[in-house]
Formats: C-alpha cells, sequence, structure tokens
C-alpha cells in the first residue's frame, strides 16, 4: 500500500511524513525532493504474538508514505501521486484554511488533470475504432466508459462518485486516476486546538503536525510523558493508519510460529484462498483448508494453538471462508 501526502504549499506535508516514519527529515526532503519510507503498521497484537512465540524472525504489516517534492516539477510530480494507492490531504487549519473550500479547490484541479488524460485516451480511441483491428471491440467499448468518464470531470465530478463495477475500476487501475483515489484528510491543526475531538467526520483526522513529529522522533519512554502533559491519549501513527485502513477497507491477519509472526494486509471481503496466495501463490493454487483461529480466542484460550484446539476454538474452513481482522491461519495445501 501506498500513502501519497498532498496539500497545498506549506500545509505541514513534510511535518505529517516524519509524524509517519519517526525520523527527521533528511537532506532530500529539505531540498524539496521527493521522499518515500516504508513504514511499519503498529498492532498491539501482533506484539502479543510476537511475546508469546519469540519468534526468528518479526514482521509486521507495511505501507509506503512517499512525500512529494515541492521542488520537483508539476507534470513529474502527478506522474508520481498516480501511483499511490491512496491520498493524505493535509489541510493547515492552523493557517486559517477553509477544509471545504480547500477541498473543492483541489477536486478542481484534480478533475482538470484527470480530465486532460481523458481527452487524450478519447481521441487515441476514436481514431482506433474506425480501424478494423482486431482489438476494435474492445476499444469501443473503452471509448464509451471514457466518454461518460469525460462528461463527469467536465462538470466537475470526481471519478469516485461514479458507480463503477470491479471490471471497470481494474481497468481504469492503470491510469491511476487522482479523484478515483479514496483520500484521508489530515487537518493540521494548532497546540491550542487540543485536545483532540472526540468524534471526528468520516474520513478526517485531527492532527497537531508540528508537535506529533515533535513527539515522534523521541524515544518511546519519552513520548509517552510528553503526550500526557498534552493530553494527547495515542500517538498520531496508529491513529492515521487505523483510519487508512478503514479508508481502503483493508484487514490484517497473522501468520504464527517459531520461525515467522507475521501480519498480511487484504482487503476486507478476501476468500480464504487469496489471503493464502497473499502469502505465496503455491499456497493459493494449492488450498485444500484453512485452519483459522480468531485472536481473541487464541488469548482467551491461553495463547497456545494446542489450547486453542483443545478449547475448540480452532475452526477448519474452506475455500468460501471470508478470513476476517485478526485472524490466525495456518494453511493447507498441495501441489
Ligand atoms: N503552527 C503550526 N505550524 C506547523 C504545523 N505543521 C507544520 N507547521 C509549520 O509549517 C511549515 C511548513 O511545514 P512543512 O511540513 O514543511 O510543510 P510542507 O507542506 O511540506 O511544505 P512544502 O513541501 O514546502 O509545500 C513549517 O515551518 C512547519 O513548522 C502545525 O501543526 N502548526
Ligand atoms: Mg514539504
Amino acid at each position: 500500500m501506498k500513502l501519497g501526502i498532498v496539500g497545498p504549499p506549506q500545509a505541514g506535508k513534510t511535518t505529517l511524513f516524519t509524524v509517519l516514519t519517526g525520523q527527521q527529515p533528511g537532506p532530500d526532503a529539505l531540498a524539496g525532493r521527493t521522499v518515500s519510507k516504508m513504514v511499519s503498521v503498529p498492532d498491539p497484537r501482533l506484539e502479543r504474538l510476537r511475546e508469546i512465540f519469540e519468534p526468528r524472525s518479526f514482521k509486521p504489516a507495511m505501507f509506503q508514505a512517499v512525500d512529494f517534492g515541492a521542488a520537483v516539477s508539476a507534470a513529474a510530480r502527478e506522474g508520481e501521486e498516480r501511483t499511490a494507492d491512496a491520498f493524505l490531504v493535509v489541510l493547515p487549519l492552523y493557517a486559517g484554511l477553509d477544509p471545504a473550500e480547500a477541498l473543492e479547490e483541489l477536486d478542481l484541479e484534480w478533475t482538470l488533470l484527470d480530465l486532460g488524460i481523458v481527452e487524450k485516451r478519447i481521441e487515441r480511441l476514436e481514431k482506433a475504432v474506425v480501424k478494423p483491428t482486431p482489438h476494435r471491440e474492445q476499444d469501443e467499448k473503452e471509448l464509451a466508459r471514457m466518454r461518460r468518464l469525460a462528461a463527469a470531470l467536465g462538470e466537475q465530478r470526481p471519478l469516485r462518485e461514479l458507480a463503477l463495477d470491479d471490471e471497470e475500476r481494474l481497468a481504469l487501475r492503470p491510469y491511476g486516476f487522482h479523484t478515483l483515489k479514496p483520500r484521508l484528510v489530515i487537518h493540521n491543526v494548532d497546540e491550542q486546538a487540543l485536545p483532540y475531538p472526540d468524534t471526528e467526520p468520516e474520513a478526517v483526522v485531527t492532527v497537531c503536525g508540528s508537535l506529533e513529529a515533535e513527539l515522534a522522533v523521541l524515544p518511546p519512554e519519552d513520548q509517552a510523558d510528553m503526550r500526557e502533559g498534552f493530553g494527547i491519549e495515542e500517538p498520531a501513527r496508529p491513529r492515521l493508519i487505523r483510519a487508512a485502513y478503514r479508508l481502503l477497507g483493508l484487514i490484517s491477519f497473522f501468520t504464527v510460529g517459531p520461525d515467522e509472526v507475521r501480519a498480511w494486509t487484504i482487503p476486507a471481503g478476501t476468500p480464504a484462498p487469496v489471503a493464502a496466495g497473499a502469502i505465496h501463490s503455491d499456497l493459493q493454487r494449492g488450498f485444500i483448508r484453512a485452519e483459522v483461529t480468531a485472536y481473541d480466542d487464541f488469548i482467551a484460550a491461553g495463547g497456545s494453538l494446542k489450547a486453542a484446539k483443545a478449547a475448540n476454538v480452532t475452526r477448519l474452513e474452506g475455500k468460501d471462508y471470508i478470513v476476517q481482522d485478526g485472524d490466525i491461519l495456518e494453511i493447507r495445501f498441495s501441489v
């Protein structure tokens, strides 16, 4: 998963990147170049499994955070932005910015960007469909779809508002349309705005960027003290990542053992064989059954797979089973 940090100039994007990575900006970031880093997904359940199994290898789920450089050309930046799975849109509320207005402006900019791509594609397809090529029928279908997108974008409607089926989404994926990407809005606020609100609108996370960045680079024990002083209950990173997972409809399952304890990220609604395929394609191809223990049941049974089996909380599930968040999986397969 690749999360791209976007927003107006001087919104606190690089500051948010520090919040996510826990590292001060390096020379590249300071020079306004694009920087990206793999960030682990904090999950207390996985930490507990690590304590229990004391594995040789421990692998939390990871995502890539990207801070697009201010000094990079607009075209290069847009190209890079297209490769993101979702955007974190940083809005500097501390600078008095109206979030609704800023989002509208961003949508306008992005609909124009996407429209440019769609129009170019339409031009090509219009030339292609008059020729008797073997892919003519397919081109005609795509042309109709692209015209539908152009109509929406021409009315300044972002593509995320269109009803698209899975097949269409898949076909549109390579274009990396800005207005089709899910976005999590970050309200970057001043210290005066603390404590954080108890409830937030859907897909909004409030963060005091400068303070959270200061906290994020401290050793964990100092972080806790300082957070308490400011009335910040939880670090911003897990809050942000949880919100991003929710926005993207992602869940985690675990594999455990003395060799490795590991978290895997999959879309909610994934059937067991496809989830097994995230581990290795052989496991999907040769999938027989999944041995499933829900994390909570595992802990309640005493924190061992043997105990979970004895307590009858380990289930044997077939290929139609939909993997749930927190499932501990062991895949039976044969290839
Ligand atoms: N008061 C206040 N200032 C902030 C906050 N977050 C960032 N800033 C300040 O805003 C300025 C810009 O922060 P950056 O994180 O570099 O912003 P940016 O969006 O990366 O800027 P560009 O990459 O140049 O577009 C810095 O001087 C930060 O100290 C905040 O939460 N509150
Ligand atoms: Mg920056």
